[in-house]
């Protein structure tokens, strides 16, 4: 497992410490949030809403676990035992919550049944393909002597194929969109791009060669705690955004009321 080849210092501690905690708070209000205001958008839209809230929810409760270990972990120079720091509740949560992100990507598009589950039944398996071969590569396990490296490289096909899909595929069903919203997707994939991008280069910069050194797995935790509001909570409220200009095109009523002007 994570056999790091020094202990922690007080200061990687506390920023590790704060960003696991930063991490904690914002997809805990993020949730609270968006489960707060999901009647503020059209009921077709309510569900992009309440699975956005759904992908900080899960992610508030692995945050949790991620604190609790860590702080077990590390607590106090004398019990400093990286061994006891488990990867495995990160994986778990993106398992869970990628492939969520992209259902509430393409249901806040509100396109035909057809084109929706034609996308996603391509998006969730790659989704999960990712993640799952790229755990032995971060949790430093040992299967047929294959390297991080490699698990690296075969995480990166589907994750190429995401991109693609979600860039060349879904672009042709923007032609459908108001220029408002196409304005507020493109920022989406912007976002997007910007922070799973963040995810490959954590992964390599924690990597390593031999050891898995004190300062790699700081690397690792402040890069993907970054990344993770970011691509959570940033991207549910973009969601949420995009949700109340629609309804707001679609309804005059919502428009009135919702909107002063
Ligand atoms: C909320 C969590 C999100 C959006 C997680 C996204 C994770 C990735 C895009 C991970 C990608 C990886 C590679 C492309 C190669 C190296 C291994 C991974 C799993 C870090």
């Amino acid at each position: 497992m994570n056999t790091l080849s020094q202990t922690l210092t007080n200061g990687q501690f506390s920023l590790v410490y704060n960003v696991l905690s930063l991490g904690l708070a914002s997809m805990l209000f993020t949730t609270i949030f968006l489960f707060v205001s999901r009647e503020r958008v059209l009921p077709r839209y309510r569900m992009a809403v309440v699975v956005s809230a759904t992908v900080t929810g899960i992610a508030t409760y692995h945050y949790f676990r991620m604190f609790d270990n860590f702080n077990h972990a590390f607590a106090g120079l004398t019990a400093n035992n990286p061994d006891a720091y488990n990867v495995g509740y990160r994986y778990v949560d993106w398992l869970l919550t990628v492939p969520l992100l992209l259902v509430e990507l393409v249901a806040v598009l509100a396109l035909a049944r057809s084109a929706q589950s034609s996308i996603l039944r391509r998006l969730v398996p790659a989704a999960a393909a990712m993640i799952v071969l790229g755990y032995p590569g971060d949790a430093k396990l040992d299967i047929w002597g294959i390297s991080a490296g490699v698990w690296g490289l075969l995480s990166t096909i589907p994750f190429l194929y995401i991109l693609y899909v979600l860039f060349i595929e879904l672009s042709k069903s923007l032609d459908k969109q108001s220029e408002a919203v196409v304005k507020k997707v493109k920022l989406l994939r912007i976002l997007l791009i910007a922070t799973w991008g963040v995810y490959p280069i954590t992964f390599i910069l924690a990597m390593g060669t031999n050891t898995f050194s004190a300062d790699h797995f700081v690397a690792r935790e402040v890069g993907y705690s970054i990344a993770d509001i970011l691509a959570k909570c940033l991207f549910g409220l973009i969601i949420f955004s995009i949700a109340r200009v629609k309804s707001a095109e679609e309804s005059a009523e919502f428009a009135k009321s919702e909107f002063k002007d």
